[in-house]
C-alpha cells in the first residue's frame, strides 16, 4: 500500500528516544513507524539459525532477517537481544541507513563476525518492512530488475575424480551452467568440500557424537598435486563449455596459491576461490603476477573496508562478501558499486548455514546491480522451508525470487520451537606434524 507522495511535508521530523534524536522518515503521507518488538528466534530445523523478526506500530507488520553464524549462533543471538533490541524499541524502522551507521559506528567496537551478523539480521529485516511498505519487492527499492535471474551454481564433491564427474553431470542435468567442484585428496582425512554428507552445497555440517569440533588433515602438497588433475580429467570428460570452479577455502600460502591457480591456467576454470586467509590481501599480487585465473575472494570479510584494497587494485575478479556477515544489504550495495567502479564483479556467498532470507537478499541485489558475475544456492531440505519459508527458487540454471513485497521470506515461530538449538562446530584441521591449519 502506496500512500500519496507527499513532497512538501519535511523529510526529517525529529522525534526522541531517550534522549537520542532519531530521524522519522515517514514523509510519504503514511502515518509514522515505530519498531514496537525485535524477536530472536534459534532454531535447529536441520541445522541452526538465528532468526530477526521487527514487529512494528503499523498492524501486521513485520519484518524478518536472517542472523546466522555457523557454530557461534548464541553469540549473535544474545548480541541481538541483550545489546540491539533495545536500542530498537520506538525507532522508525524506515530509517535503514540511519539505524546501520548507528549500530556500526554507535557501538565504539565496530566490526568482526558476531557484530556484523546481528547487523545484518536487522538490516534484512528493516529492508523487509520498508518493501512491504512500499507494496515492491526489495529489488525494486534497489534500483529494479538488471536481469532476468542470477546465474547460479551447485557443488559436486566426490571420493574420487569420477564421482565428482557423476556430480557434475547430475548438476548439469538439473540445469546448471556453472559447478563448484572439490574431490578427496589421497591420504588426507575429511578435507574441505568433500562431506561425509552427500547434501550438495554442506561442506561445513555438525558435529560429532563427543559434541566437539572434528580435527581434519590437511597438506598443501597433496592437495596441489590433485586438484590440477582433477580439472584435467573433468574437462577432458566433460568439455569445455559447463562452468567449473574450485574453493581452495583460504588454505595455501602466496607462494602455493600463485602456482595453484597459473597450474590450472589451462582447465579455464570460471574463478579460483578464497586461495589466501583474508588477512593477506596484498599477497594477492603474487597470484596476479603469475597467473591468469580468475580469482574470487571474500567470504571472511566483515566491512566495505575490507574489500576495498583488493577491488581498487583490481587484484580480484569476483568480490564473494557474505551478506548475512557484512551487514547485509545495505553494505552490500556498497561493496557492489565500488566494485562496478573496478570491473570487479560479485559473487555472494550463498552456503547452507545462512538462513532463507539471506539467500534472499543475495538474490535482489544480484538482480538489480549493473555488475553481477554468480550466485552460489543451496536447496534447503522440506523442513528448513517450513520453518523460514520464501527462500529464492531455482529454475534452469538461475535464482529468482517470488514478486511479492519485502524480501518475500518469513518465520513460522510456532514450528521454530519444536526445533531447538543443538550445539554444533565447524570442523577445524592440522597439519601432519600437529601444528593448526587453516580450514
Ligand atoms: C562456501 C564456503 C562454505 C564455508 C561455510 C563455513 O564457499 O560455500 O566456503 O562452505 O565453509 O560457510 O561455515
Ligand atoms: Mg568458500
Amino acid at each position: 500500500m502506496v500512500g500519496a507522495a507527499t513532497l512538501a511535508q519535511p523529510i526529517a521530523a525529529q522525534s526522541t528516544i531517550r534522549g537520542e534524536a532519531s530521524m522519522s522518515t515517514s514523509s510519504r503521507g503514511l502515518p509514522s513507524l515505530k519498531i514496537t518488538d525485535v524477536r530472536v528466534i534459534v532454531t535447529c530445523p536441520g541445522r541452526n539459525y538465528v532468526v530477526v523478526k521487527v514487529i512494528t506500530s503499523e498492524p501486521g507488520l513485520y519484518g524478518v532477517g536472517d542472523a546466522t553464524l555457523n557454530g557461534r549462533e548464541l553469540a549473535v543471538a544474545t548480541t541481538l537481544e541483550k545489546h540491539i533490541a533495545p536500542l530498537l524499541i520506538g525507532r522508525d524502522p524506515e530509517a535503514v541507513e540511519d539505524i546501520w551507521q548507528y549500530l556500526y559506528r554507535g557501538s565504539y567496537w565496530r566490526g568482526g563476525p558476531v557484530q556484523m551478523t546481528a547487523l545484518a539480521g536487522v538490516d534484512l529485516a528493516l529492508w523487509d518492512i520498508k518493501g512491504k511498505r512500499a507494496g515492491m519487492p526489495v529489488y525494486q527499492l534497489l534500483g529494479g530488475r538488471t536481469r532476468r535471474g542470477a546465474l547460479c551454481y551447485t557443488h559436486a564433491n566426490g571420493a574420487d575424480f569420477a564421482e565428482v564427474e557423476d556430480q557434475v553431470r547430475h548438476a548439469m542435468e538439473r540445469g546448471f551452467k556453472v559447478v563448484r567442484a572439490q574431490v578427496a585428496i589421497p591420504g588426507l582425512e575429511g578435507t574441505y568440500g568433500v562431506s561425509s554428507s552427500t547434501r550438495a552445497g554442506e561442506p561445513a555440517l555438525q558435529t560429532p557424537a563427543n559434541g566437539l569440533p572434528s580435527t581434519e588433515l590437511f597438506e598443501p602438497g597433496p592437495y596441489m598435486r590433485t586438484v590440477p588433475k582433477l580439472f584435467a580429467y573433468l574437462r577432458t570428460k566433460l568439455g569445455d563449455e559447463i562452468e567449473l570452479l574450485h574453493d581452495a577455502h583460504e588454505r595455501l600460502a602466496p607462494v602455493e596459491a600463485a602456482r595453484f591457480a597459473k597450474e590450472l591456467e589451462p582447465y579455464h576454470l570460471f574463478y579460483l576461490e578464497d586461495p589466501l586467509r583474508p588477512e593477506y590481501k596484498e599477497s594477492f599480487r603474487l597470484i596476479r603476477e603469475h597467473s591468469t585465473t580468475p580469482i574470487a575472494m571474500g567470504e571472511l570479510f566483515n566491512t566495505l573496508w575490507d574489500c576495498v584494497p583488493l577491488i581498487k587494485e583490481q587484484l580480484i575478479d569476483y568480490i564473494r562478501c557474505d551478506l548475512g556477515h557484512i551487514g547485509a544489504i545495505t553494505n552490500a550495495r556498497k561493496v557492489a558499486a565500488l566494485a562496478e567502479a573496478f570491473q570487479v564483479k560479485t559473487a555472494w556467498h550463498g552456503p547452507a548455514d545462512i538462513g532463507p532470507p539471506t539467500h534472499a537478499a543475495n538474490v535482489h541485489v544480484d538482480i538489480s546491480i549493473p555488475n553481477f558475475g554468480v550466485q552460489e544456492m543451496v536447496f534447503f531440505p522440506e523442513i528448513t522451508q517450513e520453518v523460514i519459508p520464501g527462500a529464492p527458487e531455482f529454475k534452469d540454471g538461475y535464482m529468482v525470487v517470488r514478486d511479492v513485497p519485502g524480501l518475500g521470506t518469513d518465520v513460522n515461530e510456532e514450528l521454530a520451537k519444536k526445533y531447538p538449538y543443538q550445539r554444533a562446530y565447524l570442523p577445524t584441521a592440522r597439519r601432519r606434524d600437529g601444528s593448526v591449519q587453516d580450514w
